[in-house]
């Protein structure tokens, strides 16, 4: 999907400050950080959102994850605290339309979650 941003991400299209990549997915920091550690994870194949992950795909959301969680540890956020988020859909706030999950840390997050 090359008119994907995320997929030119992956395909080095364009330029992200990448922390972690396997085989399934890839990390990077969010160009618009919301927290002093605002990282996206995304599968390397391109899945439109949440609602269209198929039942051989439900465990890339765990991968996914854990990989956040890898990657809270090495941001030094993983003790103080952190908050993975997915979005999907348009009323659920998704704007870039390829599955992504966001880990956010290194403030106090609102107790609101919208
Ligand atoms: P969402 O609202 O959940 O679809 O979040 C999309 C996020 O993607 C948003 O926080 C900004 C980020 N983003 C959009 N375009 C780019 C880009 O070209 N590079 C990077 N690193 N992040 C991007």
């Amino acid at each position: 999907m090359m008119d994907c941003i995320f997929c030119q991400i992956v395909a080095g299209k364009l330029p992200s400050e990448t922390l972690y990549q396997d085989e399934e997915v890839i990390a990077f920091r969010d160009i618009h950080p919301l927290a002093p550690t605002h990282v996206l994870i995304i599968p390397k194949r391109h899945i439109p959102s949440l609602a269209q992950l198929t039942d051989a795909e439900t465990p890339l959301i765990g991968h996914m994850a854990k990989v956040a969680n890898k990657l809270a540890q090495e941001e030094g956020v993983a003790e103080s605290g952190y908050r993975l988020v997915v979005s999907s859909g348009e009323q659920g706030g998704q704007i870039v339309p390829h599955l992504h999950m966001h880990l956010l840390g290194g403030r106090r997050l609102s107790d609101k979650l919208c």
